[in-house]
């Protein structure tokens, strides 16, 4: 009997283990960065690197701060790239370079 319970137990276990890893792995594609967008000079400006921003696929968030001139971008690291963010506000006319990325 005691055995049964344990054999139990360690399924149980398993079980949260497995399903821990896959929750996991679900999000482990997410990243989120914060680009320095130093060429914002006007409340229009966030505006405009917002829209380019979540014009990229693969890019779930974007919030544009023209006070502290960056942007934080929430992307799916299988469909796009960091690269392929900060070449979308480039295209919108601001350079921009990753500041640090938001680790959970
Ligand atoms: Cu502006």
């Amino acid at each position: 009997m005691k055995t049964l319970v344990s054999a139990q137990a360690k399924k149980l276990i398993l079980a949260s283990i497995l399903a821990f890893a896959f929750t996991d792995a679900a999000f482990a594609a997410v990243r989120t960065v914060t680009l320095s967008v130093p060429g914002m000079y006007c409340a229009v400006c966030p505006i405009t690197v917002k829209k380019a921003l979540v014009k990229v696929p693969g890019v779930s968030k974007a919030v544009v701060s023209f006070e502290k001139k960056e942007a934080v971008v929430t992307f799916d690291d299988a469909k796009t790239s960091v690269k392929a963010v900060e070449h979308a506000t480039f295209e919108a006319g601001y350079e921009s370079t990753v500041k640090g990325e938001k680790t959970k």
